[in-house]
């Protein structure tokens, strides 16, 4: 018998594809508004993204990318004010032209809620950017549709290590058997992974060259009843889309062998 309690989902990449034309590009113009001739491409986003978090993710380009480069003051609170203005940058972005979810994700949010699923968000990113994300592109109170959203710097140490999704776990008050877990990346695979969480990944253009041994399943998206997901690894039953029913023989299935 299936324990199926909870769904969490990771959001950059999963949820919505954010990174490319979102997150990259917030960044790119708070380095122009504060004078600084860094310019973070498609290709070496690409790169950077194995490091998860914003602050963190500035941190290492300015030690292998410009090190010669010092701020005036502190560096700590020089990153800290560069990343609060991308911040204010990214969701000023989101306000103003929402990025389309995921094929699937509205759906599936939709059934699972309607089958009595509990929800959940374990992310590296801000909270304000997933608040407004949730908010512009999925539904104006879908905040209140999460019993848990566990995001940014709640945790010292980000995906991949576990911390995110155990705080999701503690929080929901489950065990990891119970859930199951939405990624899109290795980092974020591991992190859930380490929690003890079966995972379903969807890839995506900055993501599918990553190493995903472990998820339970890999697919190219959720999919639609008219626009059926694509297996990239593990076994969809014979389902051509993402729902409840899938998920349920998943979790079965993850607690049979374990
Ligand atoms: C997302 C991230 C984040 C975003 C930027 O990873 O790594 O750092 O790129 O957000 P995941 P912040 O999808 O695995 O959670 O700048 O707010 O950190
Ligand atoms: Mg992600």
């Amino acid at each position: 018998m299936h324990k199926l309690k909870a769904l969490i989902f990771d959001v950059d990449g999963t949820l919505a594809d954010t990174e490319g034309d979102g997150h990259r590009v917030a960044f790119n113009q708070a380095f122009a508004a504060a004078g600084l001739e860094w310019q973070w491409s498609p290709r070496l986003y690409e790169a950077l993204l194995a490091i998860t978090g914003g602050k963190e993710r500035i941190r290492h380009y300015m030690d292998h990318y410009v090190p010669d480069f010092k701020p005036g003051g502190d560096e700590k609170a020089f990153i800290a004010e560069l990343h609060r203005d991308k911040t204010r940058r990214y969701t000023e972005m989101l306000e103003t032209g929402a990025i389309p979810l995921r094929p699937g994700v509205r759906r599936l949010l939709n059934e699972a809620r309607a089958a009595g699923l509990r929800l959940a968000i374990a992310t590296t990113t801000s909270p304000e950017n997933v608040s407004v994300l949730l908010r512009k592109c999925l539904d104006p109170d879908a905040e209140a549709w999460f019993d848990v959203i566990a995001a940014g710097d709640i945790v010292p140490a980000k995906k991949p290590a576990p911390d995110i999704y155990e705080v999701a776990l503690e929080r929901l008050n489950l065990k990891p058997e119970e859930c199951l877990a939405f990624e899109d990346s290795e980092n974020g695979l591991k992190s859930s992974s380490r929690a003890g969480i079966t995972t379903l990944v969807t890839v995506n253009d900055l993501t599918h060259g990553h190493d995903f041994s472990g998820a339970r399943l890999v697919l190219d998206h959720l999919g639609e009843p008219d626009r059926p997901f694509k297996v990239l690894a593990g076994d969809a039953r014979g389902a051509a889309y993402v729902n409840v029913e899938l998920l349920k023989l998943l979790a079965e299935e993850a607690c049979t062998d374990a």
